[in-house]
């Protein structure tokens, strides 16, 4: 079964750093992914702390708010047909070293922290990550 969905993007301050935003966004277009919804913004570490709060007791946290909050990133909405799974699909695995041939994280990533994009990994965490960056 399909459905039209949509997912959070961040585009991470490694790759809006190298100006590799609108070659993101155009894997995207052409992976059938209507981009709703795009800011480029800059957080504060709390606001950084708060989006990653699930990560909170996670050994790397704290590097990782820092990092996220660290320059300009790029928030999007993406939709298509399960688009929570086919962006997690198009990003590739967390850690670029293990991602696949073709992957947005193989093709840009740097390290497991510098890995260029985040997605949503579930509907339900969409909606409210969605909510976090574009609530109107
Ligand atoms: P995901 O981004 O693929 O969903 P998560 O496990 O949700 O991966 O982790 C969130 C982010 O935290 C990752 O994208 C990565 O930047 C960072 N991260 C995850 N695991 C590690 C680690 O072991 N060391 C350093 N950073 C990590
Ligand atoms: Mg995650």
């Amino acid at each position: 079964m399909s459905s039209i969905e949509q997912t959070l993007s961040i585009i991470k301050p490694d790759a809006v750093e190298r100006n590799l935003s609108e070659e993101i966004k155009e894997i995207f277009k052409k992976n059938n992914f209507k981009i709703i919804k795009e800011k480029k913004i800059k957080i504060e570490k709390n606001e950084a702390e708060k989006f990653y709060q699930v990560h909170q007791s996670k050994p790397f946290y704290n590097d990782l708010c820092s990092y996220l909050s660290s320059g300009p990133i790029v928030v999007m909405v993406l939709e298509r047909e399960n688009a929570v799974s086919e962006n997690r699909k198009i990003m590739g695995a967390t850690d670029p070293k293990n991602a696949e041939e073709g992957t947005l994280r193989k093709k840009y990533g740097i390290s497991i922290d510098k890995n260029s994009v985040h997605g949503s990994d579930s509907s339900e965490n969409a909606k409210i990550e969605i909510n976090f960056f574009f609530k109107d």
